[in-house]
Parts: C-alpha cells; structure tokens; sequence
C-alpha cells in the first residue's frame, strides 16, 4: 500500500513522518519523493492542484484533511466513482462550537455596542437581553452545526436550524428547504454559517438574506451574520452594504471569498466585522494522522470507509 500526501500549505514531510509511525510497513510518500504514482492507493489531500491526480490509476480513496469538501468536487481531474473520505473528528467539532460559542456571546453582549462606547469614552448602561431572548439560527445541521447547537443550548439561546431535508431537534424550530429559508431568516437575530458551499448555497449570505433578518431582537441593535463555513458562501460587497444602512449590525467572518483576505478589503477597516483567517476549526495534525491511520487501517481489513461524501449532493 502507498499513501501519498498532497497537501498545499501544510509541512508534508511532518505529516508523512506521523503516517509512517501510525501505519508500519506500508510506503507513505510527499510529492517531494519518488515514486511510482500507480502504486498509490490512498491520496491525502489538502487544496489540490491541477495534477494532484496524475497517473493515480489504482486509488482505492481520496482522503480530505478538510471537512469541506467543495474544492475537490470542483477539481476537474477528480477520479470518477472513487470513495471521498472527509475529516471529521470530535476535536474539529469541539473547535468550530468554540468560535460560534464565542462570536455569538460577542453579539449577544452587543459587543459593537460596547466598543463603540469605549473608543467614545462614553457610559450608557444598557443592559443586554437575557439568553432566551436572542434567537440563533443556525445554518446547516450537520456534524458541526448540531454540535454548535448542542453548545448554544447550554447557554440558553433561543434556537432555530435550517437543513436541505427536514430533521426533528429537541429544543429548536427547525426549518428546511428553500421555500422555508425566509420564515427561519425571520425570527433570526444571529445568523451562523455551517453549510457546505454547494451551487445551491453558494452566495446564499447576500444583501437579500440579510434584509429578511429579525430587526427588532438584540435590544433593537439589528440582526448579525457568523460565517465559518466557506468564503464562497457570502458576497463581502453586500456585507459591507448591508453593514454601512444599518440592515446588518456586525458580522463576524472566518472565511471569505478570497483568502488570504486581500490587504486592500473594506473588511479590514471596519469595527463592525470580527476578522480570522480561516481558524475557526484546524485540523491539527496529531487528530489527522490518528482518525485517517484508523480509516486506511479499517478499510484494508474490508471495513466500509466512515464519511464518504456525496458527489451527486455536493456534500
Ligand atoms: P455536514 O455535511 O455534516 O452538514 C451539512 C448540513 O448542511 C446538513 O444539515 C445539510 O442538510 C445542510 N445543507 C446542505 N445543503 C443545503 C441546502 N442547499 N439548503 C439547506 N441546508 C443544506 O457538514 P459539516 O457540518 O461537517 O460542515 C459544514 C461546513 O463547514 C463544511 O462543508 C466546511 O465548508 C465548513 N468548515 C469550515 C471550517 C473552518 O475552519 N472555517 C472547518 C471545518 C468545516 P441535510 O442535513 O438535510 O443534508
Ligand atoms: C475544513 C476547513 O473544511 O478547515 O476542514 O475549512
């Protein structure tokens, strides 16, 4: 068996080095190295480039450091009929909840509000609303959108969620589908992005959306967007838009359309937008090697592969 890595902007000899330890007796190779690519059966890939798959003839599966999945599916020499398996681990889930957790406390506690009073030196006791008072509404409820809510309901959120099928969540008003999208953007004061970027969602974080948000929750602040889920997903032009009429009061942005976020963005400036450089969940590479070892390891004693996406859904 050999496994190759394929990994733009990541230490590929470090993560080989962790492979080599976790499967003994088998050939874990870098694009750095020789070898012959039809011997390749596993491809571990990170943002591919155009001849990641040359003369992969014999892969028995491409194996995702990411949970998104969306530049391999666009990739146009992405073998047909062969397995995609996705990351997917309880460390990365753990991280993603983290960042909503913290940028929906940050908008709950009307931290713009605050801000803006303190560079002003100004003091006005305005008290936030309690928890259940805020309505979060929680795009994508998949393996980190649940785990996301699971996190909120412990701090008491209000919760709504939306999916592509319909689902039943103890707790939260659950909407799906696209004829359903507007009555969930309705009763939403924090909108939050966990939604694969697909060509149904892609750009689906537009001035439109944003207009249909609740306007008179977070003590009559205006409603706020979260996206952590991919920059193809939101139109900045409409964010900043949006942001400068008042019909968005913040946004806090892990991803964006061109990444690194270019340094002449309006995005930059703005003490109304949160910035990170797409960190909300990293895969680190201890929890790599360990879940993707498990899966090479499993699938060679005939086991079925976990996480295989869906090409046809996009996801
Ligand atoms: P999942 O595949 O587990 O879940 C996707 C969810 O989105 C499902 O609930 C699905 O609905 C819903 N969905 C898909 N298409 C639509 C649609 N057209 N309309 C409404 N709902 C839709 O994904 P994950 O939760 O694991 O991950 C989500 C995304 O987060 C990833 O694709 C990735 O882009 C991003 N991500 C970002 C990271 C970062 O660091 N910023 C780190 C990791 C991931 P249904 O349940 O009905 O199928
Ligand atoms: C992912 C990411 O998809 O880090 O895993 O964005």
């Amino acid at each position: 068996m050999t496994l190759v890595l394929h990994l733009a902007d990541f230490n590929e000899r470090r993560w080989a080095d962790g492979f080599a330890a976790a499967l003994p007796g088998r050939k874990v190779v870098t694009r750095a190295d020789q070898y012959d690519p039809a011997e390749v059966e596993y491809i571990f890939i990170w943002k591919p480039k155009p001849d990641a798959f040359e003369g992969l003839v014999n892969l028995k599966a491409v194996l995702s450091l990411g949970a998104g999945v969306d530049a391999l599916l666009r990739h146009p020499a992405l073998p047909q009929g062969v397995p995609i398996v996705r990351f997917m681990d309880e460390d990365l889930t753990q991280r993603m909840s983290d960042y909503v957790l913290a940028e929906v406390t940050r908008h709950h506690r009307l931290g713009t509000r605050f801000k803006r009073d303190q560079a002003a030196r100004r003091w006005v006791q305005l008290y936030p609303a309690p928890a259940w008072d805020a309505n979060v509404g929680v795009m994508g409820l998949g393996q980190l959108g649940m785990d996301a809510i699971r996190h909120l309901k412990v701090f008491g959120y209000k919760l709504r969620g939306w999916s592509r099928t319909p689902k039943d969540v103890e707790g939260v008003e659950v909407f799906h589908g696209a004829e359903q999208f507007e009555a969930f953007l309705n009763g939403t004061d924090i909108l939050v992005n966990l939604l694969p970027l697909t060509p149904e969602t892609h750009g689906i974080l537009n001035y439109d959306t944003f207009s249909k948000l609740r306007r008179d929750g977070l003590d009559g602040e205006g409603p706020v967007v979260i996206n952590a889920a991919r920059g193809g997903h939101q139109r900045e032009a409409d964010i900043v838009r949006a942001l400068d009429d008042g019909t968005l009061k913040a946004a806090s942005l892990d991803v964006f359309e061109v990444e690194p976020l270019p340094r002449d963005s309006p995005l930059w400036g703005r003490d109304d937008v949160y910035i990170t450089p797409h960190i909300a969940a990293a895969s680190s590479e201890r929890t790599g090697v360990r879940y993707f070892s498990r899966v090479i390891k499993d699938h060679e004693t005939g086991k079925p592969l976990p996480n295989v996406v869906d090409p046809g859904r996009g996801y």
